[in-house]
C-alpha cells in the first residue's frame, strides 16, 4: 500500500533534553499542527529534524530518539550536527533566502559556503527519505528548507508522486532574479509534481521565474519541463477551526481568560502577536502605535497594547537587532504616555502556552497584524476563530496572504503609520453590529476552508497530476512498442511515412535548419525503397525545403499546407488559397512587431507568421494575448484561422491545413503501414485522421491525440534509421 511520507525541516514531535531524559513535545506552529491529522491516518511517515543537535547526543542517545520517534511518533529524525545547522539553517535559509523572499535584499548574504551546506542538507534528508521510500509512494515536501529535494527525488524514483508546499512568498522575478543559485532552485522545485503556494500571487511570480529564468513555458498554470509537466497552483492554507473555537470550552482557557479580565484594567485591549522576525513589521507597528495615542489623546488611559513576541533565530544578527530596537520603542511609548495607573504596552518576549494565547485571543478587542510581507499569516485567522462571539476587529496587512481571503478585516499599508493610527481609531470606533456582520463571512470561510481541506485539497491535486503524468508515461514508446512497429513495417509492402519537419526531424533553434547528413542518408534510403511513400510536412517555406530535399525522393508539403508537391512533379498550390486578406492583417502584425523587440514576421505567399523566440518572454506573453483578442475579431469575417504554433502565430486560410493537405495520401492507400510524426497542435490533424493500428507519435511531452510520444527530434532521427536499415 502507497505510504505518504511528509517531509519538513521540522516535523510535527519535537524533541528536547529534561531532567529525565528527552521530552517528545508536539511542534508549535500550523505546519505541525495542521498536518497533523493526515499523519494521524495509517501510513503516514514524517521525516525531519528533531530539535538536538547530532554532536550533542551519544550515539546511544541518538538510537534512543530514533526508536521512540519510530515507534511512537512515526518520524524518522535527519541527523544534522551544529556546523550543519549553523551554516544550512541559519546560514542559507535565514540569511539568504528568508531575507530575499520576504522582500529584504538588503539583508540577503550571497556566501557560497552556506550555498553548499544547504546542498549537503537537503542530500541528507535525501539519504533518509530514500531509506524509507518507494516509487509507489506519495512524498509531500515542505518550504523553504528544501527547494532542491523534489529534484533529487524525482531522478531517483521517477514515479513516486511527488508535491512541493512552500508556507513563505515566492518573490517577483526581479528579486528572485538576485540569487546566484536561482537556476539550481527552480530545477530542484520542478522535480515536484505538484508545486502549491499559499496565493496566486505567489504562483505567479514563481511561473514567471521559470519562463524568464529557465526558458520553460506554462499553460493553464502547468509548466512543460524536461520532457514532465508540472502543475502549479494555490492552496491558501487554514487553521484548525474547531480546535480554536472550541478552545473557549476547555477550564484552563477559561481561567485564563477571568485572569486577563482581571488585570487589563482599560475599556479596550489591543493585542499583537508574533515570532520574533523583520518581515512581520513590529516597529513601524509601534510607531503607529506611537502615533495614535499622540493623535487622539481621548484614548490614553482606556487602551491597552499586549506585545506577544515569541523569540526566535536570535543566531542570526539582524534579529538581536530587531529585539534592541523593539525594547526601545516598547520603553517610549511608556514612558511618553503611562501614567501610574496605566501601562500603554504590555510587553512579553516569550512564547505563550496555547491556553495563554487562546484566552488573549477572545478577550481582545482588536487584533493588530501588519507584516510587512508574510506568506500566510496564521495569527490573523486562529484570532477569529477564538472569537467564538464573532466580535473583534483585524487590522491586517494588505502584504499578508490571509488578506486575499479576509477581505472584510480593516487592511492597512505597513509603511503607513498615520494611516494604520487612524485604522486602530476606525477599529476600536467600529459598531459592534457591523463587526458581527463583517466576522460572521469569514468565519463561514475559515471553517470550510479549514487545515484539514487544505491538506485534503493538495492531496487531491496531486493524484490527480500524477494521474496526467501516468497517461503520458503510458504513451512513451516503448523499447517494446517499437520493435513491434518495426516487425509490423517489415511485414508490410505498402507504407506511408509522415514526418513533420521543425521540431520533429530538427531540433527548434538548430541553425540554420538543415538536416546533419546521417539523417538525410537515411532519409533517402527510407524513401528510395519502393514499398514506402515518405512525406515531409513543414509550415516552412516552399523554396527552403526544395533546397534542402531536392536529392531526396520524397513528397513535400510546405507552408502548413497551402504548397504540395508529389515526389518527382511540380509545386502545386492548394486552389482555395487567395490572400488578399493579407493587406488588413499587415499592419497589425507590424503594430506588434515594433512593440515587441525581438519578435518579427514573416510574410509567405499565402500566410502571416510572427515570431516571437527572440522578445522578452514576459512582455511577449502580454502581446501574444493583445494580437489574439485583435485577430480574432477580424478573422472570423475573413475565412482566415490563427493557428499557434513554437513560439509564432499563423494566419491563413481556413481551408488550408496539414491535415488536409495529408488527406491525399492517406485516402490513396490502403496501407499496410503507416506512421506519422508531429510536435506541435498543426500536426494534431494528422493524428486525428489517422486510426488506431497506426503509428502516431508526438515529439515532446504534452496532451495529444498522437498514440505515442518521444521526448526529441534526436529520438525520430534515431527511429528513421533504423527503419531505414530494414532489409
Ligand atoms: C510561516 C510563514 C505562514 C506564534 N507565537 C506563539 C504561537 N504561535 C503560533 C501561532 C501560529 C504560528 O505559530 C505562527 O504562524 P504564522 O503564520 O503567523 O507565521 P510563521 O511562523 O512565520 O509561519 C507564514 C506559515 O508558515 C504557515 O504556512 O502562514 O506566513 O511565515 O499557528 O499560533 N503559539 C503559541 N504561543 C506563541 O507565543 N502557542
Amino acid at each position: 500500500m502507497p505510504k505518504t511520507i511528509l517531509v519538513s525541516n521540522r516535523m510535527s514531535t519535537s524533541v528536547a533534553r529534561s531532567e529525565e531524559g528527552f521530552e517528545f513535545k508536539q511542534s508549535m506552529g500550523g505546519l505541525a499542527t495542521g498536518l497533523q491529522s493526515m499523519h494521524e491516518k495509517e501510513g503516514s511517515l514524517w521525516i525531519g529534524w528533531s530539535g538536538i543537535a547530532s554532536d550533542e547526543l551519544t550515539a546511544d542517545e541518538a538510537a534512543e530518539i530514533s526508536r521512540t520517534l519510530q515507534n511512537t511518533y512515526k518520524s524518522v529524525p535527519v541527523s544534522l550536527s551544529t556546523e550543519d545547522l549553523d551554516l544550512f539553517y541559519y546560514g542559507f535559509c535565514n540569511r539568504t533566502i528568508w531575507p530575499l523572499f520576504h522582500y529584504f535584499p538588503t539583508f540577503t548574504e550571497y556566501d557560497t559556503d552556506t550555498w553548499a551546506a544547504y546542498k549537503h542538507v537537503n542530500q541528507k534528508f535525501f539519504d533518509r527519505v530514500m531509506e524509507v521510500a518507494e516509487e509507489t509512494d506519495y512524498i509531500w515536501v515542505h518550504d523553504y528548507q528544501l527547494m532542491l529535494l523534489p529534484k533529487m527525488l524525482k531522478d531517483a524514483l521517477p514515479h513516486s508522486r511527488i508535491g512541493f508546499f512552500l508556507h513563505i512568498p515566492f518573490p517577483s522575478y526581479e528579486v528572485f532574479r538576485l540569487l546566484p543559485w536561482r537556476s539550481e532552485l527552480l530545477r530542484g522545485l520542478l522535480g515536484a509534481d505538484l508545486v502549491g503556494f499559499h496565493t496566486y500571487d505567489y504562483a505567479r511570480h514563481f511561473l514567471s521565474s521559470v519562463r524568464r529564468i529557465l526558458g520553460a513555458e506554462h499553460h493553464m498554470a502547468q509548466v512543460r519541463y524536461d520532457n514532465r509537466m508540472i502543475k502549479v497552483d494555490a492552496f491558501p492554507m487554514g487553521i484548525d477551526y474547531e480546535k480554536y473555537s472550541g478552545a473557549l470550552d476547555l477550564p484552563e482557557v477559561q481561567r485564563e481568560r477571568d485572569r486577563v479580565k482581571e488585570e487589563v484594567s482599560t475599556d479596550k485591549l489591543i493585542l499583537s502577536v508574533d515570532r520574533l522576525d523583520y518581515s512581520k513589521g513590529i516597529p513601524l507597528r509601534l510607531k503607529a502605535f506611537h502615533r495614535f495615542l499622540e493623535e487622539y489623546p481621548e484614548y490614553r488611559e482606556h487602551v491597552t497594547l499586549m506585545l506577544i513576541v515569541a523569540p526566535s533565530r536570535t543566531e542570526v544578527p539582524q534579529y538581536r537587532e530587531l529585539k534592541r530596537e523593539i525594547d526601545e520603542l516598547v520603553s517610549n511609548i511608556n514612558g511618553d504616555f503611562g501614567t501610574i495607573g496605566w501601562n500603554p504596552v504590555w510587553y512579553y518576549y516569550r512564547p505563550s502556552p496555547f491556553h495563554q494565547l487562546t484566552a488573549i485571543y477572545s478577550e481582545s478587542d482588536m487584533l493588530l497584524v501588519t507584516p510587512l510581507r508574510d506568506g500566510m499569516n496564521l495569527i490573523s485567522k486562529e484570532y477569529l476563530a477564538a472569537r467564538r462571539d464573532k466580535l473583534g476587529v483585524v487590522v491586517l496587512s494588505e502584504t499578508a496572504g490571509s488578506a486575499r481571503e479576509l477581505g472584510e478585516a480593516l487592511t492597512v499599508n505597513p509603511n503607513d503609520i498615520d494611516h494604520i493610527a487612524h485604522t486602530i481609531k476606525e477599529g476600536l470606533e467600529l459598531p459592534e453590529h457591523i463587526q458581527h456582520e463583517k466576522n460572521e463571512r469569514m468565519h463561514m470561510r475559515l471553517r470550510r476552508y479549514d487545515i484539514h481541506y487544505w491538506a485534503r485539497d493538495f492531496m487531491h491535486k496531486l493524484e490527480a497530476i500524477a494521474e496526467v503524468q501516468n497517461s503520458l508515461r503510458v504513451k512513451r514508446l516503448s523499447d517494446k512498442t517499437r520493435t513491434a512497429m518495426i516487425e509490423r513495417y517489415r511485414q508490410a509492402e505498402s507504407r506511408l511515412i509522415l514526418l513533420d519537419y521543425d521540431g520533429s526531424l530538427i531540433a527548434y533553434g538548430e541553425t540554420p535548419g538543415v538536416l546533419d547528413d546521417a539523417t538525410r542518408e537515411a532519409l533517402r534510403r527510407l524513401a528510395e525503397d519502393e514499398r514506402n511513400h515518405v512525406v515531409i510536412i513543414s509550415g516552412r517555406q516552399k523554396d527552403f525545403l526544395d533546397r534542402t530535399l531536392s536529392d531526396i525522393p520524397v513528397s513535400i508539403v510546405a507552408g502548413h499546407g497551402i504548397w504540395v508537391k508529389e515526389k518527382n512533379s511540380d509545386w502545386e498550390i492548394m486552389e482555395q488559397a487567395t490572400p488578399d486578406w493579407k493587406e488588413e492583417i499587415l499592419p497589425i502584425f507590424e503594430l506588434y512587431r515594433d512593440r515587441t523587440p525581438g519578435s518579427a514576421i514573416e510574410e509567405n505567399d499565402y500566410s502571416l507568421v510572427w515570431h516571437y523566440r527572440g522578445a522578452e518572454p514576459e512582455l511577449a506573453s502580454v502581446r501574444l494575448s493583445e494580437l489574439k483578442d485583435a485577430l480574432l475579431s477580424m478573422i472570423s469575417n475573413l475565412d482566415l484561422s490563427l493557428l499557434e504554433g513554437n513560439k509564432m502565430i499563423e494566419i491563413k486560410n481556413t481551408d488550408v491545413s496539414k491535415g488536409r493537405a495529408a488527406t491525399r495520401w492517406v485516402d490513396a492507400g490502403p496501407w499496410d503501414f503507416v506512421l506519422a510524426v508531429g510536435d506541435d497542435w498543426t500536426d494534431e490533424d494528422i493524428f486525428n485522421m489517422l486510426d488506431d493500428r497506426d503509428f502516431t507519435i508526438k515529439v515532446g511531452v504534452d496532451i495529444s491525440s498522437a498514440n505515442y510520444f518521444l521526448e526529441s527530434p534526436d529520438q525520430v532521427r534515431q527511429l528513421v534509421k533504423r527503419l531505414a536499415d530494414q532489409p
